[in-house]
C-alpha cells in the first residue's frame, strides 16, 4: 500500500460518486480527503494503518475508518461496491478533456456510453446531437481528443519511466554475471517520448540474467521469457524487454537496439560500400574484404567505418553521419556546463515554494543564480501578480541578495502574451525587472497568421528577454498550437530574444527538432526547469538531454554563462 494508492482510490470514490449524482458535500469530503492525504507531513500510511489520524483536519470518522480498512487490508469494500456498479471501461471517459463527471453521467444514462469506442459511434452517428451541451462544435473536439488518444496510445513521457530505468539498469549492473548493461531505444536517444524501454546486457550466462530479469521488484507481469531475451510489464503498464548478449556482440547489439532504425539503415549502407554487412550481432566481411578487427565498443565501431562517434542523442539521421565524417560533430551540452537557470515560479504565484526556498535549492545544485518568474496578472487561474506584487518581490529579492555570497536571484516575470500581442505589463514596469519570459497561456486556438504575428509583435518589445514554452503543447495531453515556427525563429534572431527550451517533461518545448536551425540562425536558447517548487529544478536533466537531441553546445545556452558574463547577455 502507498500513499498514491491511497489518493487514487479517494478520488476515485469521488469520480464514482458524481456518477451516481450523490450528494455534494459527501463528494466534496472525499476530494479534500484526497489532497490531505496527499499532502500529509508523516507517514500516512502506516499512521492510517495504527488509526492515528483521529482529528487530523480534512479527515472526518467516516474517511479515517475507510483509510484504516484500506491500509491494513489493502483494499475497501465500499469502493469495490461502487466500482461494480460501472463498466471499468466507463473511467477512459475521463481521460477525453472536457468531460467532466456531469456529462458522463448522461451520456452513460441516456446513450449508454460506458467506454471511448462507444463514445465515438455515439459522436459519429447523430445520437449525441438529443443531449443538451453536445453540440457540433463540441462533438468535433471529442472525436479529435479520441484521435490524439489513439496516436498516443501506450506512449510515455520521459517522467513516468525516468524512475523505472534507473531502478532496472542498478538491478542488472549488480547482478554478478552481467559485466555492461545500458538501456538502448528511444531512452537512450532521449525522444521525448517512449513506447517501450529496451536493455542490453552483455553477459556469459544469458539464461541466468533473463531469468534473475523476469523475477526483478520492478515486474508487473512478464510477457515473454528466453533464454536471451525476456519481456515484462513494470508499474503503469510500461513495457522492457531486455536481450542478453556475449561480448562479442554487445556494441552491436547495442548500436542497433540504440537506433534509431533510419541511423541503422544508413549506417548499414555504409558499412555495405566498404564491404561488410552490419547487424545486430555482427559486423562481418562479405567477399574479400579484410576481417573486422575485433570490436569492442561503439566507439571503435564508428571509428571502423570512418566516422567519429556519434552521440546516442545524435542517430536521427538527420545530418550526424555525414558531420560525423567530416570531423564536424558538435560538442554537445551536458549538464555540468549549466550555471544557472530561468523560469521558476514561487508561492506567490502557482508555485508551492519560498524565495528562499528556491534560492536554496538551486544553491544545492551547485547553481550559481536562479531566475524568477512568476505569472503576470492575467493568469488569475495560476494566482498572477499584480504590478504591486511584482515590485514588492522585486524588492525582497533585491534584500535576499544583500544576503548572499557568490549566488544571485534574478527578478524577473512570467509575463502573459496578450491576444493581440501586448504584454501583460506596462514598459514602466517591466523596466525595473532584471529580466522578463514572456508566455502565451489563453487564446491558443486563434489561426496560424494570428497567432504568429501575436508572438512576433511580443517578441519585439525590447523588455522581453525570452520566449517562453514557444508552442504551449503538453506532451500526450495537448497539441502545439498552430504558429509558423521559422518565422517565430526569424524574428527572435532580429530581435536578439532568447528561445527557451522549457525542460518540464511534460513541455520539451521548444521541440529538439527545431534547436539546430535555432542555433544557425544565432538565437540563443535558455534551458529553464518551469519549477514549481523545489524538486522541480530537477527537471534542468530533461531540458539537458532535449538540448543535446538538438545540437546545442555551451555557446548556444545562455545559462551556462557564470554569473559576472550573465548579466550583459539578459540586460540585468
Ligand atoms: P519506441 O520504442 O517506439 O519509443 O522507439 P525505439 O526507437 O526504441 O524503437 P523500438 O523499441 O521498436 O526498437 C529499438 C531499436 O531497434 C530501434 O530504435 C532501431 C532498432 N530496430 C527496430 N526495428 C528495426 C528495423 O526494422 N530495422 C532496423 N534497421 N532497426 C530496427
Ligand atoms: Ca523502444
Ligand atoms: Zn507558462
Amino acid at each position: 500500500m502507498t500513499r498514491e494508492t491511497l489518493v487514487s482510490v479517494l478520488e476515485e470514490i469521488a469520480l464514482l460518486l458524481e456518477l451516481k449524482g450523490e450528494n455534494p458535500f459527501k463528494i466534496r469530503a472525499y476530494r479534500t480527503g484526497a489532497e490531505v492525504v496527499e499532502s500529509f507531513p508523516g507517514d500516512i500510511v502506516k499512521e492510517a494503518a495504527e488509526n492515528n489520524l483521529a482529528g487530523t483536519k480534512g479527515i472526518g470518522d467516516a474517511l479515517r475508518q475507510k483509510l484504516h480498512e484500506l491500509a491494513t487490508t489493502g483494499k475497501l469494500v465500499f469502493h469495490e461496491r461502487l466500482r461494480a456498479e460501472f463498466p471499468a471501461t466507463i473511467f477512459e471517459l475521463f481521460d477525453i478533456p472536457g468531460l467532466g463527471p456531469k456529462k458522463v453521467k448522461a451520456l452513460y444514462e441516456a446513450l449508454g456510453v460506458d467506454s471511448v469506442s462507444r463514445l465515438r459511434e455515439v459522436c459519429e452517428s447523430s445520437e449525441v446531437a438529443e443531449l443538451a451541451g453536445f453540440g457540433k462544435k463540441s462533438v468535433e473536439k471529442i472525436l479529435e481528443a479520441i484521435a490524439f488518444r489513439e496516436k498516443n496510445a501506450s506512449r510515455f513521457r520521459q517522467e513516468e519511466v525516468a524512475g523505472v530505468v534507473e531502478q532496472i539498469l542498478d538491478f542488472l549492473k549488480a547482478h554478478p554475471a552481467v559485466s555492461r548493461a545500458e538501456a538502448a531505444g528511444s531512452w537512450r536517444r532521449a525522444k521525448e517520448t517512449v513506447h517501450d524501454v529496451d536493455f542490453i546486457t552483455e553477459t556469459g550466462d544469458t539464461a541466468a540474467v533473463t531469468a534473475a530479469f523476469v523475477e526483478g521488484p520492478f515486474v508487473e507481469n512478464v510477457i515473454v521469457r528466453g533464454e536471451t531475451k525476456a519481456s515484462i510489464h513494470v508499474a503503469k503498464g510500461v513495457q522492457c524487454d531486455l536481450r542478453a548478449v556475449s561480448a562479442e556482440e554487445y556494441p552491436f547489439a547495442l548500436h542497433y537496439f540504440t537506433g534509431s532504425k533510419e541511423h541503422n539503415i544508413a549506417m548499414r549502407s555504409r558499412a555495405l560500400t566498404r564491404g561488410y554487412t552490419l547487424n545486430e550481432y555482427r559486423l562481418a566481411p562479405t567477399g574479400g574484404a579484410p576481417g573486422a578487427e575485433k570490436i569492442q565498443t561503439e566507439q571503435e565501431l564508428y571509428r571502423f567505418l570512418g566516422l567519429d562517434y556519434i552521440e546516442p542523442e545524435l542517430r536521427e539521421n538527420a545530418g550526424e553521419i555525414e558531420a560525423a565524417e567530416a570531423g564536424d560533430l558538435p560538442r554537445l551540452v551536458a549538464m555540468e556546463n549549466l550555471r544557472g537557470t530561468f523560469h521558476n515560479h514561487t508561492n506567490a504565484s502557482d508555485g508551492k515554494a519560498t524565495l528562499k526556498e528556491m534560492a536554496e535549492a538551486a544553491q544545492e545544485l551547485g547553481l550559481q543564480y536562479l531566475g524568477i518568474a512568476d505569472h503576470s496578472k492575467s493568469s488569475f487561474q495560476a494566482n498572477g501578480l499584480h504590478a504591486d506584487r511584482l515590485l514588492s518581490q522585486v524588492r525582497e529579492i533585491q534584500h535576499l541578495n544583500d544576503g548572499f555570497e557568490e549566488f544571485r536571484l534574478f527578478a524577473g516575470s512570467e509575463v502573459d502574451i496578450l491576444k493581440d500581442g501586448d504584454l501583460d505589463f506596462d514598459d514602466e514596469i517591466l523596466e525595473q525587472l532584471d529580466y522578463c519570459v514572456a508566455s502565451v497561456h489563453n487564446a491558443m486556438t486563434q489561426p496560424e497568421a494570428k497567432m504568429t504575428e501575436r508572438i512576433i509583435k511580443a517578441v519585439s518589445n525590447p523588455h522581453v528577454t525570452m520566449l517562453g514554452h514557444p508552442t504551449g503543447r503538453l506532451l500526450l495531453r495537448r497539441e502545439p498550437y498552430a504558429v509558423d515556427i521559422p518565422a517565430v525563429i526569424e524574428a527572435c534572431a532580429a530581435t536578439a530574444t532568447v528561445i527557451e527550451l522549457n525542460a518540464n517533461p511534460w513541455r520539451l518545448d521548444l521541440d529538439w527538432r527545431w534547436w539546430k536551425h535555432a542555433a544557425e540562425m544565432g538565437v540563443k536558447c535558455a534551458i529553464n526547469p518551469d519549477a514549481h517548487d523545489a524538486e522541480g529544478l530537477a527537471f534542468l536533466y530533461y531540458g539537458v538531454r532535449i538540448a543535446r537531441k538538438g545540437w546545442l553546445t555551451r555557446k548556444d545556452v545562455i545559462n551556462c554563462l557564470p554569473l559576472g558574463e550573465i548579466e550583459a547577455v539578459i540586460g540585468a
